[in-house]
């Protein structure tokens, strides 16, 4: 069918039978691009702000543009940021690491030191808690990149966390440490040693390349599949305690007011979560009836994605989709259902299954045992309604 369109659009197109102007001179030579940018067609795919979220761009998120992308790896470039007080310029010479606390021989790393350790590979996706958060009352934010996009999936290379706390010698009393950051807010976070010795890095490369500066340059965490929040920037100070700090960013923020007037804490994995990334409302159908691919990104702070069902009609029936490219644990995962489309209305949902057996929940269930006071950790499906000129919007179904 996509042949035969192609076939019949061929006859007489100038684009095929004449000879056009960059096959008539040169193109530009190997010096011309020393690093390259997104080429210029390419200009609307950029993080973007909610203005109502982001009166203050200080303290401040934007959101990476997934409904653009394809495959699982977010170029640095447009992957979502938050900083709680700005992106600091910090040089490779002027950064050190220090670990103190409960260790035999507190100790402090220069980047270079750092380069001197075994190091790893792993690509793992980084969630603010936040992600969705506006959601909780309703459907609110028109895009996949608004209500989805405060996340990013990169290969980060770095050295295990554990290896530079076994130099120094935790000692017994040792089961927390408290991390934090060199920008002024500093982000500190508690962290039980369980994880940190399990799989935490110490990361300063990020899909082959330096962190950019607005992840973090030269050096920060990486917490695999849990919370942004504990993914600190230009990491500066690992305390081993014995027990958490209970600062900020860990009872005041990231806890989850319940119905009751109780609070949920250390709310640290991100469960299961998929969205369809287009058709979405940046993403609408130009193309009319006929073949259409839905394609849409899932992940789970808790292992490997094993399954995602979509649903063209609200949730009534699922069909499973295919799950395409590399398949890592706590990293994003690409789906894709390969469908016809008859120009009928569609309710699309997208629906996730981990390792753990855990179904990604709707909105509805979310809420009722969560109440309607949280903002983060909403992983509830989402839908499209997809109209029959091919536009989508944002909607709840009961
Ligand atoms: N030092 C420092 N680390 C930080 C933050 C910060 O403001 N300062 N923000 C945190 C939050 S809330 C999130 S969601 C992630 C975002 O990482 P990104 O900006 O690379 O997307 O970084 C975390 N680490
Ligand atoms: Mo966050």
């Amino acid at each position: 069918m996509v042949g035969g369109a192609a076939h019949a659009g061929a006859a007489g197109d100038p684009l095929i039978t004449q000879v056009q102007d960059w096959a008539s001179g040169h193109g530009d030579g190997v010096d011309a691009t020393p690093y390259g940018l997104p080429v210029k067609y390419e200009s609307d795919v950029i993080r973007r702000n909610v203005d109502w979220l982001t009166a203050d761009t200080i303290s401040s998120i934007n959101f990476t543009p997934i409904h653009a992308l394809d495959g699982t790896i977010t170029p640095q470039g447009c992957a979502f940021e938050r900083h709680h007080s700005g992106a600091i310029d910090l040089s490779k010479q002027d950064y050190r690491l220090m670990i103190n606390g409960l260790v035999d021989q507190p100790l402090v790393f220069t980047y270079e030191d750092l380069e001197r350790f075994p190091r790893e590979n792993h690509v793992y996706f980084c969630e603010c808690a936040a992600n969705t958060g506006m959601e909780w009352a309703g459907a609110q934010l028109n895009g996949a990149q608004f209500t989805h996009g405060m996340i990013h999936n990169m290969e980060y290379t770095g050295v295990p966390l554990r290896t530079l706390l076994q130099e120094a010698g935790i000692q017994a009393a040792g089961k927390w440490v408290y991390v934090e950051g060199a920008d002024a807010s500093s982000n500190g976070r508690s962290i039980p040693l369980e994880k940190v010795l399990d799989d935490c890095l110490v990361a300063f490369k990020a899909n082959g390349e330096a962190l950019r500066r607005e992840h973090g340059y030269p050096v920060r965490l990486v917490v695999p599949g849990w919370e942004g929040n504990l993914w600190i920037k230009w990491l500066r100070r690992i305390e081993v305690m014995d027990g958490p700090v209970e600062a900020k960013e860990e009872t005041s923020k990231y806890t989850d007011l319940l119905g009751d007037g109780t609070a949920r804490k250390w709310t640290w994995e991100m469960d299961a979560k998929s969205v369809i990334t287009s058709p979405s409302p940046q993403s609408p159908i130009r193309h009319g009836t006929g073949p259409l691919v839905i394609t849409g990104l899932a992940w789970s702070g808790r292992g490997a994605i094993t399954q995602v069902d979509v649903s063209v009609d609200g949730g009534a029936n699922w069909v499973a989709a295919r799950l395409a490219g590399h398949q890592h644990d706590k990293a994003l995962t690409r789906f894709y259902l390969d469908t016809d489309w008859d120009g009928r209305e569609m309710l699309l949902q997208a629906r996730a299954r981990d390792a753990t057996g855990y179904v990604q929940p709707t909105k509805n269930a979310l809420r009722e045992v969560r109440g309607m006071n949280s903002v983060y950790h909403n992983n509830g499906i989402q839908t499209w309604l997809v109209t029959p000129n091919g536009e989508a919007e944002n909607v709840e179904v009961s």
